[in-house]
């Protein structure tokens, strides 16, 4: 099998309700990249990748210079064992993480669909029949989050992440921590998202204001040095985002000790072949993990979760339904949460029919 040809798209999507992250960053409407691999046998793979804006090291528009500019890596290659063409790509362009994502997506896609097995029996079978999600609450006033937790938390979701830090308030963030906190009761997973966005003189503030409370941090500051000082002076467990995103920087927040959980993102990492190497790794670790990705819709959704699906309970602290927040669906026949849990697609390969008609017209092709 050979790859014949590669398609582009960009989809505009909207998020139900527009999500305010600290330092000003924030997801109305996105810009997500959907490829599609077409092979010469008549299998085609599907990728997306949908960066945030401002949010990584990552922009949407870089997305089809990078793919036009590895094309000659992956037009005429067999896409069987995406490490393989991963590794060519690697020595052609270093780094762009992001594109390289929604290549590898499609690159699994079609050896599943090859081996005529669901991606999830390839990435290290099924170890879980359904998994947890989490819940993201955007930054608004502390008793508008509350409400949107409860109301979450009454369709059955368990964990909540609480954005912090859009209006500059550290009381205010106090005040979000503990109206999300009452309003779910005890026992539900409760952790406080600053996105990089607070200095660790006020991220210890808010800390030591909630530590009687059972809360986790996540990613306050944009330096592993200054998240470390945070989770050693509030004493509260912490999850890295931003500041992990390979192989040695998970390394590095384990030896800082100050990744209790860390956030496992597709196109942070650089698609499911290097996040499956960190996936193992936090299992070994005994790092709590978030698989998901930054933002997309299905085609993002089903690959995370085939990897969630992959991976055992033990480690897995939750997943992510992105397509849950945006719209247009781009698979209707995707999965959908349930009573705070999702299953991943049981079809070959991804598992989902995407809906070309949301797509409109390629961007770029290329043969
Ligand atoms: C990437 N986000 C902004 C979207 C996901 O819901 C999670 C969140 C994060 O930073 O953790
Ligand atoms: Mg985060």
């Amino acid at each position: 099998m050979k790859i014949a040809r590669i398609s582009l798209w960009s989809v505009r999507l909207t998020s139900h309700d527009t999500y305010y992250m600290a330092g000003g960053k924030t997801c109305d409407t996105t810009e997500s990249m959907v490829i599609r691999l077409d092979t010469d046998t008549g299998l085609s793979g599907w990728g997306e990748v949908c960066p945030i804006p401002h949010y990584l090291p990552a922009y949407a528009e870089g997305v089809a210079p990078a793919v036009k500019y590895m094309a000659p890596v992956l037009l005429g290659a067999d896409p069987i064992g995406p490490e393989a063409i991963m590794e060519r790509m690697n020595a052609f362009l270093q780094c762009h993480p992001y594109t390289k994502s929604c290549i590898d997506t499609a690159l699994w896609d079609l050896t599943a669909q090859a081996a005529n097995l669901p991606l999830y029996a390839l990435l290290g079978g099924r170890q879980q029949q359904d998994m947890p999600l989490y819940h993201s609450i955007t930054c608004v006033a502390p008793e508008d989050m509350a409400a949107m937790a409860r109301d979450a938390y009454d369709q059955g979701m368990r964990q909540f992440q609480v954005k912090l830090g859009a209006d500059d308030d550290w009381q205010a963030d106090v005040a979000r921590l503990v109206q999300v906190r009452a309003a779910v009761g005890d026992g539900p997973l409760v952790y406080g998202d600053w996105n990089c966005g607070s200095s660790a003189l006020n991220a210890t503030r808010v800390g030591r204001a909630v530590a009687h409370l059972d809360i986790m941090l996540e990613q306050p500051c944009r330096t592993l040095e200054d998240c470390a000082h945070v989770r050693a002076a509030t004493s509260l467990p912490m999850k890295l985002d931003e500041s992990a995103h390979d192989i040695a920087s998970i390394i590095a927040g384990h030896q800082a000790g100050c990744m209790d959980a860390a956030a496992l993102k597709l196109s942070k990492i650089g698609g499911l072949s290097a996040m499956r190497a960190c996936r193992d790794l936090c299992l070994s670790l005994g790092t709590q993990m978030c698989v998901e990705d930054t933002w997309g819709s299905d085609i993002t959704t089903a690959a995370l979760l085939h990897l969630a699906a992959s991976t055992p309970a033990r480690g897995l602290m939750n997943t992510c339904d992105l397509s849950h927040y945006v719209g247009p669906r781009l698979a209707p026949d995707g999965p959908t949460r349930s009573n705070g849990r999702i299953a991943p697609p049981e079809g070959i390969g991804l598992g989902i029919t995407v809906n070309e008609a949301v797509l409109g017209t390629p961007i770029m092709i290329l043969d």
